[in-house]
C-alpha cells in the first residue's frame, strides 16, 4: 500500500443556479471529501490507497462507498453504521466569485470514528499515512481516532504528510490552533497554505512559515502559494516553484487536494524536490479547471502531458 488516509466524505449537492439557496429547485450532486480526494488522485495516478472511514447504512453511503470503490481505493477498513447518517453539504454560489459551503453533517456516521477503527496492522501496511485538519474538528472521537492512527503510523515508520486544511466554520479558533500545531509536531511532511501559516503563527512570510514548521519537526514543509506555485523548505534546500497558470478557473475546490496528491506522488517516486512540488502545482491547477473536486484530475499520460505543454509554452 502506498497511502491510507482517513476521514470523512459527503454528498455534496450543488444548485444549477446562483443566488440565495432558498429559490433554488434543481441540483446535481457528487461526492467530496478532502482526505478522499487525495486518495483517488492518486490512485489515478496509479497508486495503491486505502480509506478508514464510516459511512451511514443508508443510499448516500452506499453510493460514496461504491464511487471511492470504483476509482480503485481499498476500502476494507470502511465501517458502516445503523445508528448515524451519511453527511452531506450544499454549496450556494452567489455569483462567480462567491460561494458559500452549509454543512449537514454533525453526528454524522464519519463523527462517531474512533481510535478502534484506527487499525494499527492496516497502518503500518502504507509508507504514507495522510491527514487532515478537518478529521480532528468533526468530534472528541474523531480527534483520538487520528491522533491515534499518527501515533501507529509514528511506531511503525510510516512516514506522515499534514494538510492543515483549515476549516473555521467546524470549531473554535483556540482549539483548531492548538490542534493543528499538535498535528504539525507529529508529520514529516506539512502543506499549508499562507492563510494557514497567518492563522497558526501570525506570519504571512512562507519562508517564516515553513521555518516555524520545522522547528516543530517536519523534515519537508511546501506553502501553496494559489496560481503562484508553491514554496518548500527541507534542512538542505529551498526554493519558490512557479505554478501553472490556466486560462479560466471554474472551482477552486478541491486544488489543494490535487496538490497533496501531487507532493505525495513524487515523494513516492523518490521525485526531485523540484519535480515533486511541480506535480503538486499542476494537478491543483488541473482541478480547478473543471466544475467538481475529483472530476478535474490526472492519470499520469495526462498529467506528464500537461506539465510538458505548459512547460513548452513558457519558453
Ligand atoms: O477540499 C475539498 C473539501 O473541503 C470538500 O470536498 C469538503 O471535505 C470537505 C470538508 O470537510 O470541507
Amino acid at each position: 500500500m502506498d497511502v491510507i488516509s482517513m476521514g470523512e466524505t459527503m454528498i455534496l449537492f450543488t444548485p444549477h443556479s446562483n443566488g440565495k439557496m432558498r429559490y433554488a429547485k434543481d441540483f446535481s450532486s457528487k461526492i467530496a471529501g478532502a482526505e478522499s480526494n487525495t486518495l483517488i488522485a492518486l490512485s489515478k495516478l496509479g497508486y495503491q490507497t486505502g480509506w478508514v472511514s464510516r459511512l451511514g447504512k443508508d443510499e448516500l453511503g452506499e453510493r460514496i462507498l461504491s464511487s471511492i470503490k470504483g476509482e480503485g481505493i481499498d476500502v476494507k477498513h470502511v465501517i458502516f453504521d445503523d445508528h448515524a447518517p451519511t453527511g452531506l453539504f450544499l454549496k450556494q454560489k452567489t455569483n462567480e466569485m462567491n460561494s458559500k459551503v452549509f454543512y449537514y453533517r454533525q453526528g454524522s456516521a464519519a463523527s462517531f470514528m474512533n481510535p478502534h477503527d484506527m487499525n494499527e496492522e492496516y497502518i503500518s501496511s502504507a509508507k504514507y499515512l495522510y491527514v487532515t485538519g478537518i478529521t480532528p474538528a468533526l468530534s472528541d472521537s474523531c480527534h483520538e481516532a487520528v491522533f491515534q492512527a499518527m501515533k501507529a503510523a509514528k511506531k511503525n515508520g510510516v512516514k506522515i504528510v499534514f494538510d492543515p486544511n483549515l476549516r473555521k466554520t467546524l470549531w473554535d479558533e483556540e482549539t483548531a490552533r492548538q490542534t493543528l500545531i499538535k498535528m504539525a509536531t507529529y508529520a514529516d511532511v506539512i502543506l499549508p497554505g499562507v492563510n494557514e501559516g497567518q492563522f497558526l503563527f501570525e506570519k504571512d512570510n512562507p519562508e517564516d512559515i515553513a521555518s516555524a514548521l520545522h522547528q516543530l519537526g517536519a523534515e519537508l514543509v511546501v506553502i501553496k502559494l494559489g496560481e503562484e506555485g508553491a514554496y518548500y523548505s527541507t534542512e538542505n534546500e529551498s526554493a519558490y516553484v512557479e505554478g501553472f497558470k490556466v486560462a479560466r478557473v471554474i472551482d477552486p475546490v478541491g486544488a489543494g487536494d490535487g496538490f497533496a496528491a501531487g507532493i505525495l506522488s513524487g515523494l513516492i517516486d523518490n521525485s526531485s524536490l523540484i519535480e515533486t512540488v511541480r506535480r503538486g502545482c499542476a494537478i491543483g491547477a488541473m482541478v480547478v479547471t473543471v466544475e467538481g473536486d475529483i472530476e478535474g484530475l490526472p492519470d499520469k499520460k495526462e498529467l506528464y502531458e500537461f506539465m510538458n505543454a505548459i512547460t513548452r509554452e513558457d519558453v
